[in-house]
């Protein structure tokens, strides 16, 4: 197959003809803030315990437990594999249902006592986009009164304004890595993916965001730095603040030491003349 080298002024030509960013599409859980190792696996265990359960997740059996993307589906696979039999009771969805409402409900209580902050320059990158009139929204796998708990934490009167669309939970059947929450919020968004772009922190989550054809910023956190992200529009250390710069770690490179509005928007036009001139579309 004859391979067709981009020079710069075909990729200008390409991406001129594509959509420019119109929406940004956060994902939650390790993008928004650290909320995995203190906060959701803190709220499992306590809810085990509270239910007098024996079972205890420490920090290395949960980012195992992370490639198991829903809460609900999380203690589904365990139980599978620890206490079979607890799965076999007539009553095991309604069982497995209260034990999640519990531990959201810890997890909401723990946001609340603000013990989660919000990562490295995402409030910035927020305001700036939403102040620039850039449409937002959120695609995450958490459940809704877990997020809303973590935004009125974040953000305060302000939460419910800042997002247009919120996709979350159980919206959908099938969870990260299938695409579906990013063709949910992309339905009520009325837009094409190409005029989007995705912050994402995990393998499901990219694999997510791009089966839907939203070019995707990576923000690595400690369980997930290891992980595959081919496929990246960039991959960073964090969104990065002027007086904390976030450092490049693979795909197109950060220039400056923030993720702001003219970064985003450059790496999206540089993905939108490549795919027009990828031999595959
Ligand atoms: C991460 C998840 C979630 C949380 C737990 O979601 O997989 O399941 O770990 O939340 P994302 P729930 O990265 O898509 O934000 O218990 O509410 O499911
Ligand atoms: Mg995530």
């Amino acid at each position: 197959m004859t391979s067709i080298q981009p020079t710069a002024s075909t990729v200008t030509a390409a991406a001129a003809a594509a959509p420019a960013l119109q929406a940004v599409i956060f994902d939650v859980d390790g993008t928004l803030a650290d909320t995995e190792r203190d906060g959701h696996r803190l709220a499992f265990n306590q809810a085990f315990a509270r239910s007098g359960m024996d079972w205890e997740w420490s920090v290395g059996t949960y980012g195992e437990l992370l490639a198991i993307t829903g809460g609900k589906e999380r203690i589904r696979h365990f139980a599978a594999l620890r206490a079979p039999e607890l799965l076999k009771q007539p009553d095991s969805d309604a069982w497995l249902a209260a034990l999640h409402q519990l531990k959201s409900d810890i997890y909401s209580e723990l946001v609340r006592t603000g013990t989660i902050a919000l990562r490295p320059g995402v409030a910035r990158l927020i305001r700036e986009l939403h102040g620039a009139g850039v449409r937002l929204a959120i695609a995450t796998t958490t459940t809704r009164s877990s997020l809303d708990s973590l935004l009125v934490a974040s953000f305060g009167d302000q939460a419910r304004s800042l997002f247009e669309v919120i996709g979350a939970g159980d919206v959908v059947a099938d969870k990260k890595p299938a695409p579906d929450i990013y063709h949910w919020v992309l339905r009520r968004m009325r837009l094409p993916p190409a005029a989007c772009l995705a912050i994402e922190d995990s393998r499901p989550g990219i694999l997510a965001a791009s089966a839907a054809g939203v070019p995707t910023l990576i923000t690595i956190n400690a369980y997930t730095a290891d992980q595959d992200f081919g496929g990246a529009l960039s991959v960073v250390t964090d969104l990065g603040e002027p007086a904390a710069p976030a450092r490049s770690l693979g795909g197109q490179p950060l220039n400056g030491s923030c993720v702001d509005l003219a970064q985003l928007r450059d790496w999206h036009t540089k993905a939108a003349g490549s795919r027009r001139l990828s031999p595959a579309n």
